[in-house]
C-alpha cells in the first residue's frame, strides 16, 4: 500500500488502540466509550461536542457543557493521557486587550487551533443567532477574544493549522437561527484574524448527508492533501442522524475538493451515540494525530450527552476515501 504521511508533530502518547479483532471499519470505538460522563462536573446535564489538543507533553481541551437550565457554557480541561479529563467546574473567562473580563465563555461546539505561536478558539457564539466567536491564548489559561469572524447565522467554525499562500483560513456552513434544514461548507480567508473574506464554496450537502455537512476537527495536513473530517446530517422520518464523513482536499487551495468519500466513515450505532438528549448524534470537534505512526484519535460527542473517542489510521483512512470516492 502507498504509504501516506500526516505532515506534524509526532505524538508518542497519543492516546491509542488497535482496530479490534474482526472489526473492518475505517473508524473504530475505543472500548471504554463514553470517556467523559454528562454529570462529571456539578451542576452539568451533559457534556459533549469539545475540543482537545496535545501541550507540553499532556493534553488540554475545551468541554461543551449544558447545565440543567439548558445554558451552554464552555470550560477548560486537562488530562495527562487523553482519556481521563479533570475539567473545570466554572465557565472559562475570556478577557479583552485591555486585560478586562469581558464575560465568561457562552455558546457551544468549540474547535482548538495551534497556529503560530497560540491557541485560537472558535466556537458558536450569539450574537442575535448564532455565529462564529474567536479568542486566542498564549498559555491555554487566559484566553483573549477577539471579533465574532462572520455575519449570523453560521456554524461550525473550523480554522487550518497554517497560513496558506500568507492568509489564516476558516471553514464555516452558513445556516438558520434554528435546527437548519440546509447548509454547505464554504471557507473564508484573513490576513489578520480579524477580517475574513475571499469567501469559497467547498462542498455541498449530498449523499448520505443530503440534509447538511460542517468541518469537524481541524483538517490535517498530510502529503495526499488536506484530510478533512466532517459532520454530515441525513434527516428520516425520526429526526436528523449525525455521521461522519471524510474528504481530502487540495493542499494550497483548499476549497477544491479532490477525493469525497461516498459511504460515511462513522454512524451512530452504540447505545450511548443512540440514546440521549439527542439521539443519533456523532459530532467529531478534535483530533489528536502522531506524525511517526500515522495514528489518528478522534474527539466526538455522542448524542448531544457525552464525548467518545475513535481511532483510525492515515493511510488506510486516505486509501478507502480514494477507493470510494463519490
Ligand atoms: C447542531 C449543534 C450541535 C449538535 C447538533 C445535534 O445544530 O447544536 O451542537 O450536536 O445540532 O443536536
Amino acid at each position: 500500500m502507498e504509504v501516506i504521511m500526516i505532515i506534524g508533530a509526532n505524538l508518542p502518547n497519543i492516546p491509542w488502540q488497535e482496530r479490534p479483532q474482526g472489526c473492518n471499519d475505517i473508524v473504530w470505538r475505543y472500548s471504554n466509550n463514553p470517556i467523559i460522563h454528562r454529570h462529571q462536573i456539578p451542576g452539568a446535564n451533559s457534556i459533549f461536542n469539545s475540543a482537545v489538543v496535545a501541550k507540553d507533553g499532556a493534553f488540554v481541551g475545551i468541554f461543551r457543557s449544558d447545565d440543567k437550565a439548558m445554558q451552554q457554557h464552555l470550560f477548560l480541561g486537562k488530562s495527562q493521557n487523553g482519556i481521563d479529563w479533570d475539567i473545570e467546574h466554572d465557565p472559562m473567562p475570556l478577557f479583552n486587550q485591555k486585560e478586562e473580563q469581558v464575560g465568561v465563555a457562552c455558546g457551544y461546539d468549540p474547535r482548538v487551533c495551534w497556529i503560530e505561536d497560540r491557541y485560537y478558539v472558535t466556537w458558536c457564539n450569539n450574537y442575535h443567532g448564532p455565529t462564529i466567536g474567536v479568542a486566542y491564548s498564549y498559555d491555554f489559561k487566559k484566553f483573549y477574544q477577539l471579533e465574532n469572524a462572520f455575519l449570523p447565522f453560521n456554524r461550525n467554525g473550523v480554522m487550518f493549522p497554517r497560513k496558506i499562500n500568507g492568509k489564516y483560513m476558516m471553514f464555516s456552513r452558513p445556516s438558520d437561527n434554528g435546527h437548519t434544514p440546509f447548509g454547505d461548507m464554504y471557507l473564508s480567508q484573513s490576513p489578520d484574524m480579524e477580517h475574513w473574506g475571499y469567501h469559497r464554496y467547498v462542498m455541498k450537502a449530498e449523499g448520505w448527508a443530503w440534509t447538511k455537512i460542517g468541518a469537524g476537527p481541524i483538517p490535517i495536513e498530510t502529503d495526499e492533501g488536506w484530510l478533512l473530517i466532517f459532520h454530515g446530517v441525513g434527516t428520516t422520518c425520526n429526526g436528523m442522524i449525525y455521521s461522519m464523513g471524510a474528504a481530502i482536499l487540495d493542499i494550497d487551495e483548499p476549497w477544491k475538493v479532490k477525493y469525497r468519500c461516498k459511504p460515511f466513515i462513522f454512524h451512530p450505532e452504540e447505545i450511548y451515540e443512540c440514546v440521549g438528549d439527542v439521539p443519533n448524534v456523532t459530532f467529531p470537534c478534535a483530533t489528536l494525530q502522531d506524525a511517526a505512526t500515522g495514528r489518528i484519535a478522534i474527539y466526538y460527542g455522542a448524542a448531544d450527552t457525552v464525548v467518545a473517542l475513535a481511532f483510525t489510521q492515515v493511510d488506510e483512512l486516505i486509501k478507502y476515501i480514494k477507493d470510494n470516492a463519490l
